[in-house]
């Protein structure tokens, strides 16, 4: 991760975790489904912490929303200033915004990563737009 990047995270308190980790670094069963699982791609945003419930709570493996300037339009009227979780599978590093149409402060969620829980920082329940960074 670049360090001018991290250096910007830590400061808005948000939390990027790795999604899938190295073959090398596990090697258990469980590990192996959680990476299969995992290796769809495309974003996931959720209004719950760490992708609760995600039959009525997510909006799960989007491959063409990449690009979203009103959540409230793009993706659904009760996700606006509501989303608590993210992952990032899309192949691309996203920009995530506190205003519509990618204004106000963002931070960025690069590929293959996530952040689970948003509370506790500005961007809980404040995320209107995003796109590809
Ligand atoms: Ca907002």
């Amino acid at each position: 991760m670049h360090s001018r990047f991290k250096k910007t995270l830590t400061a808005l308190g948000v939390s990027v975790a790795a999604v899938a980790m190295s073959a090398a670094a596990t090697g258990t069963a469980a590990a192996s489904e959680s990476r299969t699982e995992r290796a769809a791609t495309g974003l996931t945003v959720c209004v719950d912490a760490y992708f609760s419930n995600p039959s009525w709570n997510c909006k799960q493996n989007m491959t063409n929303r990449n690009n979203v300037y009103d959540v409230l339009k793009q993706i659904a009227p009760s996700f606006q200033d509501s989303i608590s979780s993210v992952r990032n599978l899309t192949g691309r590093d996203l920009c995530f915004y506190e205003h519509n149409n990618y204004q106000g402060l963002s931070f960025r969620i690069p590929n293959g990563q996530e952040v689970g829980n948003l509370a506790g920082t500005r961007f809980q329940d404040a995320i209107s737009s995003w796109h590809e960074c």
